[in-house]
Parts: structure tokens; C-alpha cells; sequence
């Protein structure tokens, strides 16, 4: 799919024209077109077949030409003819959090800041104090913001890593050369930010499956190509590593490029004591080769439980594999429920409908529509008024779907700077289920903010808890302990928000939540149907925190669900 190069050259345009200073109309059209474009379900090039550009909303007949030069040609004229006329190193500064379009133009044409190096040397010289509107607050979250970008180091989010890798292995599965083929590295551990990709495939042709890899249509470059071994930049501009192994050693190769290293070394040290050799071709004793072709038989040869590599972290996991005490982590298909999505009521681009056709696919049991409240502008949040009258659609359509999955009506109210709560009593206690969120403070320590709202009787959830953003924001100062210790007490769950660029709570969190008996809920926070597939990243940060199914609030059935609910509101004496 051309989809999100596409939309990625829309929002360039969109830099540029900002940049350039050009009218916000314009401005506005091209990134309203690149976010249609993104979260799209069709192909585009399929759209353009059928003649359907022109359905699409807010796609005039002059994007509808681009959009086609573009499908033809891989180009569009237009914009490259614009982007020789900005210095191209502010694609770069664009990337750093907390700058946008307008500072990039101010600092060049002031400061003649073209790259990054030039942005810290004038920090340092304290010449972004002299510009208009510059004071030493957006200095300082300028060096935050380069701080968070070089601390990422090019690595990738989760979330970008599963999407590209799932897409490799279901094109590679297809191929009559490969037997066997499993993602491996940190992507297989599921961790929030992913260096590389690296993919493990055997088979009955070595060399037939790494052309089959490096001949792959989604392939923008080849960086190296073996007999064992090849490395490929893909059109994401991502690096993905394939290695080949011989099927008897395939379960060590996995084993092996699955880490992290933190876990091999500590695994090669009892293997030593057992007087075994391990490595990517297997688990030896002298010459002989004992194990090698499932990752559980070479486990097993050391008197071990296999553990799940989301936990292979060197953090208690070998210990607890040797006592046969791992943790039975909750699994993909457990959750039963999506209980953060927004729908066309408030900023959602996807109807309620739309979200249940897709849940039923998913084989969810129930899910919560919970639109944004009143205060969030910014987010379409809905008056009382309007969330009763959504209220009233999720009814009608409980009533046309009948027991075969339940809509909650929920809300994500928003937490107010004084922890009081953005809708009254009176309407939360007609809501089935209620997420509450901050979106605003996020320098200040938020800890009683917190407890405020988890003390209400109607809330059942905290949204992304920390209010991190990967790579470009920190969270808000939190007392952690207090905050779990407080949701146990009150009855309140903690979200893990599976959105790619959050994960909050984060897997050390998740941890924590589980150690202390606080229920999680893993959520997506989608705001299309499109973005529900995430809900295995936030299914593997909980299981990187070692959450089993009994952990986790929508594992459970629709009864146990509600009694939660039921139960928070008698503790304190309402209905
Ligand atoms: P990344 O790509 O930085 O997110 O992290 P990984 O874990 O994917 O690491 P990567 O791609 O460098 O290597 C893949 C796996 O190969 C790694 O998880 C464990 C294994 N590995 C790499 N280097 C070593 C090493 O020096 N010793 C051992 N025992 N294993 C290694
Ligand atoms: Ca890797
Ligand atoms: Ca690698
Ligand atoms: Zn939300």
C-alpha cells in the first residue's frame, strides 16, 4: 500500500507551506489529507482504479491530480520543485519534539539555523533568547526536546517495528522455499522501542529464500546480501535483518536471536555449569549436539521451563524457569474487550457501528465507546446533552446486536487541573463504564490530581496513567506507589494504553501493578477502527510486565466486569 507515503509527503507539504508562511486554509487541507490518507483502510491505488479519489472528504479535484501523478509516477512535480527551495535539513529539526514549522522558520531566518548543530550552537551562545516570543521556558523545552530526540537514537516504536515485520512474515509464510520463518530480537520481546528487525527463516533453500527476502516488494534497498544472511532497508526507511538457519538448528537460531544478551549470557553460564556449549547452532555436550530444534527442547535439556520471550530480560526469569514458578502471562487472544475507543461523536474518525463490525471480527465479547468529554475542545469532547443522545445510539444498537457483543456506554473524562472531574455526578452514574484522563499540566507533579479522580465512585479506570509520549515527551511527576497503592484501595484499574506512541503504563509499571494486585486494563485508544490492532502491543508490554490473565480487568467476562464496577460505586455508598 502507497497509503503512508503518500500521506507523508502530504504532510511535508504541509511543513513546507508552514514554514513558508503560506495561508492556513491551504495549510490545513494538506494536513487533513495526509491523516485521511494515514488512517485510510482502503488502498489508495485501489480507490484511484475504481475512480472513488472523489469520495473521499475534503479531497478537491486538485489533490485528487497529485494523488494520481503520484500512483503513476512515484512523484508529484509540484511538491519536489517546492522542497528544492527549502534547505532540507529542516525535515530534520522538525523532528526534535517541541519544534514545529514556525520555529523552524524563525530560526533560520533569524539565526540562519539550518541543522541541528547549528539549533544547540546557538542554545549555547544564548541567541534563541533575543528571538520574538522566546523566553527561557521554550528554551528549556527546546534542549529537552533534543535531549529526548538524540536519546531515541533512530530507534523505532514497537507498534512501526510489528507492523513492518508482521508484514514481511505473511509475505515470506507464502513462499514454497520457507518452512519455518518467526520474527526474533526485541520485536519479539515486544519492547517500546526496536533498533533493528530481525527475522529467523529456514527451509529447504537457503539461497532461494534470501531472494525471495531482499526481492520483496516493500524492499528500498538492499545493504547486503549472503548465503546465510541479508539486511534490507524497507520503504519505511527502517533496517530489517533476515538470517537463514538449517531447520535442526532452528530453534537455537531463534533462541539465540531472540535475546536480549542481558538473558543469553546469563543462560551460557548454566549451561557452563552444566558443562554444555550454547550457541545459534545448538546446545552441545563435547562434539555431540543434544538440542537445537525448538527453542523448548533446549530449554528443557536444562532442566527449564521455556520463558515467553517478552520476559527474557534477565530479571528473575531464568530463576523462575529453573524452579518451574514462570508466570502463566495472559495471552493475545485473552482480552476481551477494547474498553478506550472514540468515535465520530467526539474526534473519532469511526462510527460506533463501525467499531462493533470490527470488534465482533476481533471476537470481543463487549467493548466501551468513550468519547471526550465537554472541557476538551480540542477533541470535539461532548456537551451532556450530546453524550445522552450517544447514549441513546449505543441503546438501539445494543438492541440490533442483541447478546452477541455488549456496547458500554462510556466516556474519558477528563481529569480538571484540580482533580475534580469534567462531567457532574449525575451523568458519570449513567455511564457503564468510565475512563478519566489528564490532558493538560503535564510539568506539574500530578500524584494528587490522581487520587482525586480515582476517588471518585464512577471512575474505573485511569487513561495512559503517566501521560508519557515515547520519544517526545516524559510523563508528569508521579509518586507511583501512591498512585497503585490508591487504585487497589479504591478500586480502580490502570490502563496500559496500547497506542503506539504511549504504552502507558509502561512494562516495569505493569510490573509493579501485578506485584501489587492492581487490576490493569489493556486499552487501545483508538481513534479509528484501524488502530484496534494495537491491542497486542499493549497485551506485550503487560505480559513484559509479567501480567497473567487474572491481572488483567478486560480479560474477564462481561459479568466480572460490571461486578467491578458495581463493586467500586457500593464501597462508596452510591448506585
Ligand atoms: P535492538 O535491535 O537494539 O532493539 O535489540 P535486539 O535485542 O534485537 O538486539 P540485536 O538486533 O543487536 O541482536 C539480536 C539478538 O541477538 C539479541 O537480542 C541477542 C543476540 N545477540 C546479539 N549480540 C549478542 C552478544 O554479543 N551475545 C549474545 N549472547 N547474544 C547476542
Ligand atoms: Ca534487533
Ligand atoms: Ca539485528
Ligand atoms: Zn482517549
Amino acid at each position: 500500500m502507497k497509503n503512508k507515503e503518500l500521506a507523508e509527503i502530504f504532510d511535508k507539504w504541509a511543513d513546507i507551506l508552514e514554514f513558508m508562511g503560506d495561508n492556513p486554509y491551504h495549510i490545513r487541507a494538506y494536513r487533513n489529507a495526509a491523516r485521511l490518507i494515514r488512517d485510510l483502510s482502503e488502498d489508495i491505488e485501489l480507490l484511484a482504479k475504481e475512480g472513488k479519489l472523489s469520495q473521499l472528504p475534503g479531497i478537491g479535484q486538485r489533490l485528487q491530480a497529485k494523488i494520481l501523478e503520484f500512483l503513476r509516477t512515484g512523484k508529484i512535480s509540484e511538491f519536489e520543485k517546492l522542497k528544492s527551495q527549502v534547505p532540507d535539513t529542516i525535515f530534520t529539526l522538525l523532528e526534535i519534539p517541541g519544534i514545529g514549522p514556525k520555529t523552524v522558520k524563525l530560526l533560520y531566518e533569524k539565526l540562519g539555523v539550518r541543522s541541528l548543530e547549528d539549533l544547540k550552537r546557538a542554545i549555547e551562545r544564548g541567541e534563541l533568547l533575543k528571538l520574538p516570543g522566546f523566553g527561557p521556558k521554550k528554551v528549556e523545552k527546546i534542549k529537552k526536546g533534543i535531549e529526548l530526540f538524540e536519546k531515541s537514537g533512530g530507534r523505532i516504536l514497537l507498534g512501526v517495528a510489528v507492523f513492518i515485520a508482521d508484514r514481511i512474515v505473511n509475505q515470506l509464510k507464502e513462499h514454497s522455499a520457507v518452512d519455518r520463518i518467526s520474527v526474533c530480537g526485541s520485536t519479539r520481546r515486544m519492547k517500546e522501542t526496536v533498533g533493528d528487525i530481525d527475522i529467523l527463516a529456514s527451509g529447504k533453500n537457503n539461497l532461494e529464500i534470501i531472494e525471495a527476502f531482499v526481492n520483496l516488494p516493500n524492499v528500498k534497498e538492499v545493504l547486503w546480501k549472503g548465503p546465510k544472511k541479508a539486511t534490507v532497508i524497507v520503504e519505511e526507511g527502517e533496517q530489517v535483518d533476515l538470517r537463514v538457519s538449517e531447520p535442526d538448528s532452528y530453534g537455537a537460531a531463534l533462541q539465540y536471536f531472540t535475546g536480549s544478551k542481558a538473558h543469553n549470557i546469563h543462560l551460557r553460564t548454566i549451561c557452563l555449569k552444566l558443562g554444555y556449549k550454547l550457541n545459534e547452532y545448538g546446545l552441545f555436550k563435547g562434539e555431540e549436539k543434544i538440542a537445537g530444534r525448538t527453542e523448548e527442547e533446549i530449554y528443557s535439556a536444562l532442566g527449564m521451563d521455556t520463558p515467553p520471550p517478552e520476559i527474557r530480560e534477565d530479571t528473575g526469569e531464568i530463576e523462575a524457569a529453573l524452579e518451574h514458578k514462570l508466570p502463566k502471562l495472559v495471552g493475545y487472544g485473552d482480552v476481551k474487550g477494547d474498553l478506550h475507543l472514540h468515535s465520530n461523536w467526539s474526534d473519532g474518525a469511526s462510527t460506533i457501528e463501525d467499531y462493533v463490525k470490527k470488534a465482533l471480527e476481533f471476537g470481543y465479547k463487549y467493548i466501551a465507546i468513550t468519547d471526550h468529554s465537554k472541557s476538551l475542545r480540542v477533541a470535539n469532547g461532548l456537551s451532556e446533552e450530546d453524550l445522552l443522545r450517544r447514549n441513546y445510539e449505543i441503546d438501539k444498537l445494543n438492541e440490533k446486536y442483541g447478546n452477541r457483543i455488549r456496547i458500554l456506554k462510556g466516556t474519558e473524562v477528563d481529569i480538571l487541573p484540580d482533580g475534580s472531574l469534567d462531567y457532574p455526578d449525575e451523568i458519570l452514574s449513567q455511564l457503564d463504564f468510565v475512563v478519566a484522563s489528564i490532558h493538560s499540566r503535564f510539568n506539574q507533579d500530578n500524584t494528587e490530581r490522581l487520587i482525586k479522580a480515582m476517588n471518585n465512585p464512577y471512575v474505573n479506570a485511569i487513561g495512559h496513567p503517566t501521560g508519557r509520549i515515547i520519544g517526545q515527551r516524559e510523563g508528569y511527576k508521579l509518586d507511583i506507589e501512591k498512585i497503585m497503592k490508591t487504585a487497589l484501595e479504591t478500586g480502580t484499574a490502570l490502563e496500559v494504553n496500547s497506542y503506539y506512541n504511549r504504552l502507558d503504563l509502561k512494562d516495569s509499571h505493569c510490573r509493579i501493578a501485578v506485584k501489587l494486585g492492581v487490576k490493569l486494563v489493556v486499552s487501545t485508544d483508538s481513534h479509528h477502527i484501524d488502530h484496534m490492532w494495537m491491542i497486542k502491543l499493549g497485551i506485550g508490554t503487560a505480559r513484559r510486565g509479567w501480567a497473567e490473565k487474572k491481572n488483567i480487568l478486560n480479560a474477564y467476562s462481561l459479568k466480572t466486569l460490571m461486578k467491578f464496577v458495581s463493586d467500586k460505586r457500593k464501597k462508596f455508598g452510591v448506585r
